[in-house]
């Protein structure tokens, strides 16, 4: 990662991207953005020494943030909502009303249930803690279980042969189970046959190859961010993992 000291100079007439590679929300759009073959321009974000430029742009401070024709766009559902409309091609969302319903309302879904519970688990530096978010962060995938099994999930993307929004949604946090895995030993439960079945499917798709961040320098970020809760953890203070905490 490059952090900028300050903002950088603006690049030209392709869209940017500022995003942390950490954060699942900010890979969402690549993967759209990507799927679509639209060049874009990404900027690191540093979450532990927020550049002040940035939390004077972007009201706050947290990515994704997507700047595009002239206008500032967050957050990252309103985002690819954006970049579907504005570059049609390929769709990300089913041509019929209903399914495209059933889309956000699945999405609207992953952003209460697996997101924050997964983010929760990975970043936790409170053992006594472990148990209950590993029961939470499982409960939400049993769930996923359940609802994929309900809709006829056949095997392949979430709704059919290609990468729609779902996906793209998706996809991001079973990129970073490499964190889970690595830093807890959890993975995907077994018994979520389906689960696990779309995670290879997503992980093997060439806009999510395309777009996920070095292992190395994946694990490098969570490290350090780990760093700094353990820190305010032994000075009893309490740090919002998610953006729902
Ligand atoms: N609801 C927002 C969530 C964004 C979010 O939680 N971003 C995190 C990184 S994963 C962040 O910037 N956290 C730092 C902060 O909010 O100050 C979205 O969908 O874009």
């Amino acid at each position: 990662m490059s952090p900028k000291s300050e903002r950088p100079p603006s690049g030209g007439a392709a869209p940017r991207i500022y995003r942390a590679i950490t954060c699942n929300f900010c890979h969402r759009a690549e993967i759209s953005l990507h799927r679509k073959g639209v060049a874009y321009e990404a900027i690191d974000i540093d979450l532990i020494e927020r550049p002040a430029w940035y939390r004077e742009m972007s009201s706050g401070g947290s990515v994704p943030l997507f700047e595009c024709e002239g206008q500032e766009i967050h957050p990252s559902g309103v985002m690819n909502e954006f970049i579907e409309e504005r570059w049609p091609d390929p769709p990300m969302m089913p041509a019929n009303p209903a399914a495209r319903a059933d889309a956000r309302r699945f999405i609207h879904w992953w952003d209460d249930g697996p997101c924050p519970a997964y983010e929760r688990r990975l970043m936790n530096v409170r053992p006594e803690r472990d148990d209950s978010l590993t029961e939470a962060l499982e409960a939400s995938l049993d769930e996923l279980e359940r609802r994929l099994e309900a809709q006829g999930y056949a095997g392949a993307y979430w709704g059919g042969d290609t990468l729609e929004l779902p996906d793209a949604t998706a996809a991001p946090m079973f990129v970073r189970f490499l964190g889970l895995q690595h830093f807890h030993g959890i993975d995907v439960p077994e018994r979520c046959e389906r689960v696990r079945t779309w995670r290879d499917v997503l992980l093997a798709d060439p806009d999510v190859a395309a777009t996920r961040p070095d292992d190395a320098e994946l694990l490098g970020e969570y490290e350090r961010y780990l760093a700094v809760l353990s820190k305010a953890a032994a000075a009893g203070i309490e740090v919002p993992v998610t953006s729902r905490d």
